[in-house]
């Protein structure tokens, strides 16, 4: 019973930080007095300088008075220590010492159980107890309550990568473990992962292996980040795609994204054919290798749009292909649901029109050239997405069943469907 319970004690400690360690070098200047004589500075608790304790860290801060280290430690729920570098002005939230693990000598950190500094630094928050994995922080309201602030749990185990660094400061993420990818396997999004506000873990990457061939996104494992990645949907070419593994259920091949305007979209018959663009950025995929994906099997397509107010809409058809260049890419979509309104059937069974290539049903013109852009025109549009990029007023860029302004972002994307 009594081994039971150590057990359950000991091993979500050893569990946490059964990853790695990190390194932290001493930087302390000759001339930083404050670096120099840290008793000076901590005043009331008892240090124990060039110790640290490596293991059981909820937290680790950045740009923090030791003071204010202090506070942190009374206000996080389970912190019994600190460790705090001056000279990086680095404080580290402490949960107890595993029984039989000791202190370790680091020069330039300071140890300082919370118990030696008097119990009034903890303020308003002295009376309020918070559940793992949160502090007491002062309201809105002028109470006191409890937010989130580390992770209570264990860091998901990762497969097919190896921890470099426990504990991490990373630019604009904040505290976290950072990963490479084993032998094999190359590394997709950044190598983190971090604890985000609502107390759980995220994982910022995913390793695939370099063997795999994606016929598509739907091959990417579903845990993967959006990012650009290798398909081979034409046989034994590659060819990079954007693949969003988070809207409405991920594993979608992005064909088209308009986001700023950096890329022409005025162009003619062979770009649009072959495609063109900055796959990290604004793109057409390529209305061949579009032909060649959604005449393989069943696709879904999916369109994300965004305005100028930030609002955002969708249309989504449950089958969609387009024909072969012979027959001018000939484009056939079915079955809309969405917010958007449905502005693609108009279209559908149109040709494709470039301004170079007219293949619409405005007899006199080209309504590619009229529309600065290139699409299934018919006479000309109820949508346009590949129109010219410009503000709400001065853009062509149209999905006119949900707004007559010119849209700000929009993303075109497919997904094979489960049903054959
Ligand atoms: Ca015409």
């Amino acid at each position: 019973m009594k081994i039971d319970n150590l057990l359950r004690s000991i091993l979500p400690s050893l569990l946490f930080f059964q990853q790695c360690s990190s390194m932290l070098e001493d930087v302390c200047a000759k001339d930083d007095y404050e670096c120099q004589h840290p008793d000076d500075v901590g005043g009331i608790g008892h240090l124990l300088h060039n110790k640290s304790q490596n293991i059981n860290i909820l937290r680790r801060l950045q740009r923090m008075s030791m003071l204010q280290c202090v506070k942190e430690c009374f206000t996080t729920s389970q912190c019994i220590a600190i460790n705090y570098r001056k000279n990086w002005k680095l404080c580290d939230i402490l949960d107890k010492l595993p029984v039989g693990e000791k202190l370790q000598n680091e020069s330039g950190s300071i140890y300082s159980k919370l118990s030696s500094w008097p119990k009034s630094l903890a303020g308003g928050c002295a009376d309020k107890t918070c559940k793992s994995g949160q502090k007491c922080t002062k309201q809105s309201n002028g109470g006191f309550g409890c937010t989130h602030v580390y992770c209570e749990s264990p860091a998901p185990t990762t497969s097919n990568a190896t921890c470099i660094e426990t504990f991490g400061l990373y630019r604009n993420l904040g505290t976290g473990i950072q990963f490479k990818c084993n032998n094999r396997f190359t590394i997709k999004g950044r190598p983190f992962q971090i604890c985000s506000e609502h107390g759980k873990w995220k994982q910022l990457f995913c390793c695939i292996e370099k063997s795999l061939r994606p016929h598509d996104c739907g091959d990417i494992p579903e845990h993967c980040p959006s990012a650009v990645y290798t398909i081979y949907s034409t046989g034994s070419s590659s060819l990079d795609v954007y693949c969003d593994m988070e809207t409405a259920g991920g594993s979608w091949t992005v064909i088209q994204r308009r986001i700023d305007g950096s890329t022409d979209f005025y162009r003619g018959w062979s770009d649009y054919e072959q495609g063109f663009g900055r796959i990290d950025s604004e793109y057409w995929l390529g209305n061949t290798v579009i032909h060649t994906i959604t005449s393989s099997e069943k696709y879904e397509l999916y369109i994300h749009l965004e305005d100028f107010d930030g609002k955002t809409a969708y249309a989504k058809y449950s089958t969609f292909n387009i024909e072969e260049s012979k027959s001018n890419f000939m484009l056939h979509i079915h079955g809309y649901t969405g917010t958007a309104g449905d502005s693609l059937d108009y279209h559908n069974k149109m040709m494709f029109t470039t301004k170079d290539k007219d293949n619409d049903q405005w007899r006199n013109e080209n309504c590619a050239d009229y529309r600065k852009g290139a699409w299934w025109y018919k006479y000309c549009i109820k949508s346009n997405l590949n129109g010219k990029y410009g503000n709400r007023n001065s853009g062509q860029i149209f999905w006119t069943k949900w707004t007559k302004e010119s849209l700000k972002s929009t993303r075109m994307m497919i997904k094979k469907t489960s049903e054959q």
